[in-house]
């Protein structure tokens, strides 16, 4: 099946196939690597489609970006070497004295690009809330040309309604972004939604076994692929041809991987949440979560992600993370195996103390990323640690 004709299918079938068919040369079923840096030319400037050099196009790149646009219901796909290199080339729209608006909570990798690379550089930069809409209207001043989201926010989870900011931002001359990292297109379609750029780590679940770093970008807007595309060749921060062919053979299992992490998750939720020493436990998939609605709206699942207050101090927190044995002690997450981690002291540090405290990243939090191991074992995990 070759991918113009994948998106008659449905989105299992598609993980499958779209972006794939059997290679030219050999009709092997499986999208080789192309380890090549570059492509022979029958005379200057005549080449195979965009096949010039391998930072503009790579085949093992392209079925990958092709697969990804697919499974989040667009037409174009930009494979990138991290997350942080995705973010960044959307960035890159903006000129000095453009303002981004951000939401306030997000991974401390993505601050740290806006705030101390881009900001002193002269790009503007407002955090909201934008569980809060009044605050977010107030907020989309007219200088605002770029407006970044994740949903749910890492580490806190809230869940920020996309439609409804979608509908705002429309208005105005500003882009809509969403990363898609925590969702993934398994639980949420931001372009059907109303954003026009989709952002992935494909690091985390688009990957989904820990062995690589990526990043991805998915639009259905010609004009801002064509920008996009112009800054992938020009900046150079490409998915390589290894990496590609590892992100495009893990979503081939993606909707089963995502079934799985969402039924475990909910069951350790509501277990830690009747657990006498964990305070308080965020997670969408429970009815006390304070946009579950709205999770049940926009999202076909909850997540693999739980977050939760430990009771007593900065010690219990730290002990619960290091006791654990199957939750391994990690930053990242998304993977098949179940990992933990503080994120005040590791995945938000680079975010300064007030503005954490602010957001609720205390000493008490700890993250889980709930993998597809047998939930029982989790479970035991997870009380032999607090224990
Ligand atoms: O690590 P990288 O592939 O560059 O992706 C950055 C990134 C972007 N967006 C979200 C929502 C993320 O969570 C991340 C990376 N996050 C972690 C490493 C973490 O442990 O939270």
């Amino acid at each position: 099946m070759s991918h113009d004709h994948a998106d008659k299918f449905a989105f299992a079938t598609r993980c499958i196939h779209a972006g794939q068919r059997p290679d030219p040369a050999t009709k092997a079923i499986t999208t080789p690597v192309y380890m090549t840096s570059t492509y022979v030319q029958d005379a200057p400037g005549e080449y195979v489609e965009r096949y010039d050099y391998s930072r503009a196009a790579n085949p093992t790149r392209s079925a990958l970006e092709a697969n990804l646009a697919s499974l989040e219901g667009g037409r174009h796909g930009l494979a990138f070497a991290s997350g942080v290199a995705s973010i960044d080339a959307v960035i890159h729209l903006c000129k000095a004295g453009d303002r981004v608006l951000l939401s306030d909570d997000v991974y401390g990798g993505t601050f740290r690009l806006f705030k101390r690379v881009y900001e002193p550089m002269g790009i503007h930069i407002t955090r909201v809330d934008m569980t809060d809409h009044d605050a977010t209207r107030q907020a989309l001043t007219d200088d605002v040309r770029l407006v970044w989201l994740e949903t749910p926010t890492n580490p806190t989870l809230k869940i920020i309604d996309i439609a409804a900011i979608a509908e705002m931002v429309k208005k105005t001359e500003a882009v809509l972004a969403v990363d898609n990292t925590f969702a993934t297109p398994a639980l949420q379609l931001p372009l059907s939604l109303g954003a026009d750029i989709i952002s992935h780590s494909t690091t985390k679940y688009l990957g989904g076994h820990a062995d690589l770093v990526g990043g991805a970008l998915i639009t259905d807007d010609d004009e801002l692929l064509e920008r996009l595309r112009f800054i992938q060749l020009s900046v150079g921060a490409v998915c390589g041809p290894m990496d590609a062919f590892l992100v495009l053979r893990s979503t081939k299992t993606l909707h089963l991987r995502m079934q799985r992490h969402c039924e475990n998750a909910m069951r350790i939720a509501e277990h830690l949440d009747a657990h006498k020493k964990i305070e308080k436990v965020i997670y969408p998939g429970l009815k006390s979560h304070p946009q579950h609605e709205i999770a049940k709206k926009q999202m076909s699942g909850f997540g693999g992600i739980i977050t939760c207050y430990v009771k007593g101090t900065i010690d219990d927190a730290r002990r619960f993370v290091s006791d654990t044995k199957l939750f391994s002690l990690a930053e990242s997450l998304g993977g098949v195996e179940s990992l933990i981690e503080h994120p005040g002291i590791m995945t938000h540090a680079s975010i300064p103390d007030a503005e954490r405290a602010a957001l609720g990243i205390n000493d008490q939090l700890v993250r889980l990323s709930v993998g597809i191991e047998d939930v029982a074992d989790q479970i035991a995990d997870l009380d032999q640690a607090l224990a």
